[in-house]
């Protein structure tokens, strides 16, 4: 296990690299271009700027995560080949500073979906990340965004600042003639072109989950459950071409066997990382994060935890969204407590797994 933490850069996040040094056992962190618009080339020169930092630091950079794939890519249209020619060289550039892992996902239009950034838990005023699909009624796409944006004190969900509205409602029609099949079928076409450019640059692609894990407002989505990882992973047999399962993602649906899926996918050496947190289910379709802690949620962090010692314990980690606790101020699940919380955690549950097998 390799203990990380996701930083957004000096410009965007309220933690910084000193303070992730120095949580116990960390020893580098995922990184992400936070100004770079999906389907853009990250050039060299940005990628030393950030990468340099980070080593300054005397931390890792072996994992990027969020090189975000452009819609066109997604929705198969023929403009997608010079996304995919982009996607090539960012690939390329990033092997060049030593990057191994390169985190994204294949979900159309939106990454992970709430209806509040900051929810507070009554029994001890802390706040987290918050799902009820029962509050979205009559609530469509474009409302969730512009709700989100209003609420939650400057964040918005990623990729979809206000200003994008009206690039959202365009490419919410273009989804509206998009299967589930034709979505599989376009994501081939995008592995089939990048994954020869990884095995020469020795990268691999880690593919994140759907968040939450089932389909929203209508659009196709492929990545959420057991089978569904069984489909990808058949789409291009090399190894460059895995997942980076997250706990919290596939165990906000109660009908995913975390533990399982890790152990199916660690046994067919497709796990590059693991993103882990626990979530608590407050109803159907309704849930909000809870601190790392198998008692505080209602996944089992030990069964997790030795489902990868057992089938990947090599893999990258990252203790992924915490509460907002102790006052912090901060971009909604990427504060530093919780999630310093939840490495120390993590870190004791592998101690002893490796102790006591
Ligand atoms: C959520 C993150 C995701 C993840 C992207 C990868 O907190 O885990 O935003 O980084 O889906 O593209």
């Amino acid at each position: 296990m390799k203990m990380t933490l996701r930083w957004f850069g000096e410009k965007s996040d309220t933690v910084t690299l000193k303070q992730i040094k120095q949580i116990p056992g960390t020893s580098g962190i995922m990184g992400f271009l936070d100004y770079k618009a999906a389907g853009e080339v990250w050039s060299k020169e940005e990628i030393a700027v950030y990468i340099n930092q980070v080593h300054a630091a005397k931390l890792e950079c072996e994992v990027i995560e969020s090189v975000n794939v452009h819609e066109d890519i997604k929705l198969g249209v023929p403009s997608r080949d010079k996304y995919i020619e982009n996607y090539k060289q960012t690939i390329r550039n990033l092997s060049v500073y030593g990057v191994k892992v390169i985190v994204y996902n294949f979900m159309p239009v939106f990454d992970w979906l709430r209806t509040d950034l900051a929810k507070t838990i009554e029994e001890d005023g802390s706040n987290s990340l918050y799902y009820n699909e029962a509050e979205l009624g009559e609530m469509g796409p474009l409302d969730i965004v512009r709700k989100t944006a209003e609420k939650s004190g400057g964040f918005s969900l990623p990729g979809w600042e206000p200003e994008r509205m009206a690039e959202l409602e365009v490419t919410l029609k273009l989804y509206e003639d998009i299967s589930a099949d034709q979505l599989l079928l376009n994501y081939k076409y995008f592995l089939d072109a990048i994954i020869p450019v990884c095995e020469e640059c020795g990268i691999t692609m880690a593919c994140h989950p759907d968040d939450p894990a089932w389909p929203i407002f209508g659009l196709p989505r492929i990545a959420h459950k057991m089978n569904d990882f069984e489909k990808i992973i058949a789409l291009n047999a090399s190894p460059r071409h895995a997942l980076c399962l997250c706990t919290g993602s596939l165990g906000s649906n109660t009908e995913n066997d975390v533990a399982a899926i890790i152990r199916r996918f660690g046994e067919l050496k497709r796990i590059a990382c693991l993103h882990i947190r626990n979530v608590k289910h407050l109803g159907y379709r309704h849930f909000r994060e809870s601190s790392h802690l198998s008692a505080d949620g209602d996944l089992d962090m030990y069964e997790i935890v030795k489902a990868m010692y057992d089938t990947c314990p090599d893999v990258y980690v990252r203790p992924d969204h915490g509460r907002m606790i102790w006052d912090e101020v901060g971009r909604p699940g990427y504060g530093l407590y919780d999630r310093a919380l939840g490495a120390a955690y993590l870190n004791g549950l592998w101690e002893a797994i490796c102790k006591c097998g």
